[in-house]
């Protein structure tokens, strides 16, 4: 009988339907004849969800019976995007819940569009964290993701008045199928109280008390993360706040019930919203507090787990459990793993400090000043007053190292120090991290370049050895397999294959057809495909129609003043000028050449950050301007597509031809969505910053279009602009005088234009003009010749098995964690 009851659940087409027609009735408890696509998509998600649990379930027993050592990623932030399809795949079950579905009278693809995007994150950082967790699985690795359940995720854009407006984003508004709630799983978070020195009286010992202050309890709500093709299927753990319900008896008894229950309910905020700053810190307690009541559920969770096993000691606690930090966003772990040891294992400094450094590694996602986080030290006192007693011994410890290293050197050592002497005080979480951690590593080889050249440079001298560099990677079956199956299908036809799927290295071999005439009729016919699918999606969100057979020019990503959506703009204004002058001069011959071109821009920008709501102002101002300019029939076309989100972002990346990455350079640590355009057969127009650099290894140079100073070049003229004032390339100067004279309508943009002048352009707008727009006209030459074009965006497709999360994650594993995959088999 138990073993009747082991076997995983039947996978036929009919014992599908039977399930999810069940999940209608008895957990929807809805009646199964009414038909409503929402009820569908939930009873099949459960449906599926269900068949991931048993692989779930008996995937971490196999991990705790072979005590595997186990990573665990710790991230603010999760961009997960919709799961209905990835899960499926990664079941193949994929065909078989389509057809199933169909005799039910939906279409998987109408179903799949009910799924909410769960907006857990910012932007790239958030995202990363998703691929990582999807190739953990698929490749094997016993690996949690922890996180916190924002209940409002990253907020809703809509285009209001010509300007971006901010809503709510309630997702769990229809429930989420995917999570399992773990009331069992509720730890106590402490915040505030006091610090007390204690004596044992036995020892003579001094020992620290943490007392008083109050309590949150986190509880865990589960994610299963399914790898693909294999029964390994990890977890994603989010922790929620809620009111710890032990009641002060006191206040109780004194007729004030409700006084107490208001009192308890306050703790709920804690996890209501997720910061939408991106590359920019807050520094606000509320976000202080999210992170330690994140960070002290999840170890003392990870603890919890670890102990289970009765073999371990905590000192064996780093050959057993890999933690990593993403960003310093959790580096309050240090203290935190510290004072857990310390004061409630009872373990010594040494052996509580050689367990912290060993366990946990720190990735650094950016070098932009205004995002390392530091906090000011007497709001660290008031919310975590033992944690910074922790903090100021691994400082005097660490400061007295520095001492001995170099000597006579106090500089250095006020340079390296976690506290800065500023008024008030602050701390600074990126030295912590540093010191508390093994492995530090950047994520391309520029941006590591220069961690340990300019921002970390005194502790990359100190410990050369812990700076590493990952190149960061993309899942290519979310981003390939799963938002283009198109293209996934004329690769296979054309390989003979899917083994790509499972190694990217794979499609090395379409380079040997790049020019063969119907392999590229077949790819370009896909491309026309997604780009009229785009199209669609265009006139629905936009009301713009637009031509598919123009060039389909995508800027996508967080709008920013170093992401300089602001270039790209004044560059497409530009280029509407020129359209006009040519037609005023009746230049017919000239005309013929202008690439019929649409500009596709969308991404958020963060609520309080009014620069760059400005730039969505003009992009949207002078597209309309353009759009509605019938002089230039179809040449050029411009649409902002609200909401950028991992969805929006699965249709659009496609559709494109060309993708801009056109930060200045030093300044995008990496980019992914550079990745994933290339991916998806869309050369790049980039600058010489990031993992652009990266690819234009691996493609070549004929196939990507880079221009402009590179970050050698930018830290010369930084400093030194400030005695020469260059002249503004006079196109540049051409169309900021349109935009203030009005041309775009009645707003003349004089805070944007202004910070173009050589003083103020902190980002080289002026500086990299000229090269971006000679960059746009090498790319407008490419596209006129539709084999060569077609040919460069097979060969970069073709390239791209570096930049696969695979290889990014076997490299953390390797350099940092020392785990290896496990052979988990089905149970018989
Ligand atoms: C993010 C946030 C988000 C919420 C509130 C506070 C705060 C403070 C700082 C940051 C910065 C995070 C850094 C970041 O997002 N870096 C991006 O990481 C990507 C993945 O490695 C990389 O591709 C991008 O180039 C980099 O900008």
């Amino acid at each position: 009988l138990w073993k009747l009851l082991c076997t995983y659940l039947p996978c036929d087409v009919l014992s599908l339907q039977k399930s999810i027609v069940q999940h209608v009735e008895y957990t929807l408890a809805r009646r199964r004849y009414k038909r409503d696509k929402c009820s569908f998509y939930q009873a099949t998600a459960i449906s599926v969800r269900d068949r991931l649990i048993e692989r779930w379930t008996d995937t971490q027993q196999y991990l705790s019976s072979k005590d595997s050592k186990r990573v665990y990623y710790l991230s603010l932030e999760y961009l997960l995007g919709r799961n209905l399809q990835n899960a499926m795949s990664c079941l193949a079950l994929r065909n078989r819940y389509a057809a199933a579905l169909e005799e039910l009278g939906y279409s998987l693809e109408e179903l799949t569009e009910e799924e909410r995007d769960p907006g857990l994150g910012s932007g790239g950082l958030g995202r990363l964290a998703s691929c990582f967790l999807d190739s953990l699985a698929t490749l094997n690795f016993g690996a949690w993701g922890y996180g916190l359940r924002y209940k409002f995720g990253l907020f809703e854009q809509r285009l209001i008045s010509k300007a971006q407006a901010e809503f709510p984003d309630f997702w769990l508004k229809e429930g989420y199928p995917w999570e399992v709630e773990r009331p069992d799983v509720q730890y106590l978070v402490r915040m505030y109280g006091e610090v007390e020195d204690r004596v044992d009286p036995e020892t003579g010992e001094v020992k620290v008390a943490w007392k008083g202050g109050e309590d949150v309890l986190a509880e865990g709500f589960d994610i299963p993360v399914p790898g693909f093709h294999t029964l390994n299927t990890n977890n994603l753990r989010l922790w929620t706040s809620k009111a710890s319900c032990e009641f002060d008896l006191g206040s109780f008894n004194d007729g004030q019930y409700y006084a107490a229950i208001e009192e308890k309910e306050r703790s709920e905020p804690l996890t209501s919203v997720l910061y939408p700053c991106d590359n920019n810190a807050p520094g606000k307690e509320l976000r202080l507090r999210q992170q330690y009541f994140f960070v002290s559920a999840t170890l003392q969770d990870i603890l919890r787990r670890y102990k289970k096993s009765p073999s371990h000691g905590l000192l064996d606690l780093p050959n057993k459990v890999a933690i990593q930090l993403n960003e310093t966003h959790p580096a309050i772990a240090i203290p935190e793993l510290m004072r857990l040891l310390l004061d409630d294992e009872n373990l010594c400094w040494q052996d509580a400090w050689h367990i912290v450094h060993n366990t946990c590694a720190y990735t650094n996602h950016t070098v932009m000043p205004e995002a390392l986080e530091i906090w000011p030290l007497p709001l660290v006192e008031q919310i975590l007053p033992r944690h910074l007693r922790i903090i100021y011994e691994i400082n005097h410890q660490f400061l007295s190292e520095v001492r001995r290293r170099w000597p006579g050197d106090p500089q250095r050592v006020a340079r390296m120090s976690i506290i800065e002497e500023s008024e008030p005080k602050m701390v600074k979480m990126a030295h912590l991290a540093i010191i508390g951690c093994h492995k530090v590593n950047g994520v391309a080889q520029v941006h590591t370049g220069l961690l340990c050249k300019s921002l970390f440079r005194d502790f990359y001298e100190m410990w050369p050895e812990k700076f590493v560099n990952i190149t960061n990677g993309v899942n290519h079956r979310r981003w390939m397999l799963q938002a283009n199956p198109a293209m996934s299908a004329v690769i296979s036809k054309w390989l003979g294959t899917h083994d790509w799927v499972h190694d990217l290295g794979r499609l090395e071999r379409l380079k040997e057809l790049s020019s063969n005439p119907e392999f590229q009729r077949d790819w370009q016919e896909m491309k026309r495909y997604n780009k009229r699918k785009l199209a669609e999606f265009i006139e629905r969100t936009c009301d713009v129609d637009v031509d598919a057979d123009a060039m389909f020019d995508v800027h996508v990503k967080r709008i920013h003043e170093y992401k300089r959506q602001f270039m790209n703009i004044l560059g497409v204004a530009y280029r509407y000028l020129r359209i006009l002058s040519l037609l005023a001069e009746e230049k017919f011959d000239e005309l013929r050449q202008v690439v019929p071109k649409v500009v596709i821009f969308a991404g958020k920008a963060a609520p309080n950050y009014s620069v760059a709501k400005d730039v969505i102002k003009l992009i949207i101002a002078i597209a309309d301007t353009i759009n509605s300019d019938t002089r230039i029939g179809g040449l050029l076309k411009v649409v902002f597509i609200p909401n950028y989100n991992v969805s929006v972002a699965e249709v659009i990346i496609p559709g494109s031809d060309l993708s801009q990455h056109i930060s200045t350079a030093g300044f995008e640590a990496s980019g992914t969505s550079n990745m994933k355009f290339c991916m998806n057969g869309s050369l790049l127009l980039g600058s010489r910053d990031g993992a652009n650099l990266e690819i234009e290894q691996s493609v070549g140079r004929a196939n990507i279009f880079m221009f402009g100073a590179n970050t050698k070049e930018v830290r010369t003229l930084q400093t030194t602009m400030q005695y020469r004032k260059p002249q503004l390339d006079g196109r540049l100067a051409h169309v900021t005088q349109e935009i203030r004279s009005g041309r775009f309508g009645p707003t003349s943009f004089d805070s944007l234009v202004d910070s173009l002048l050589p003083e103020n352009d902190r980002y080289m707008v002026g500086h990299d003009f000229g090269s971006y727009l000679e960059a746009l006209e090498v790319s407008d030459a490419a596209f006129r010749k539709p084999e060569e074009w077609t040919a460069k965006t097979i060969v970069s497709c073709a390239s791209m098995s570096r930049f696969s999360s695979d290889r990014c994650i076997r490299e953390y594993a390797e350099k940092i964690w020392n785990v290896e995959p496990h052979q988990f088999r089905p149970p018989n």
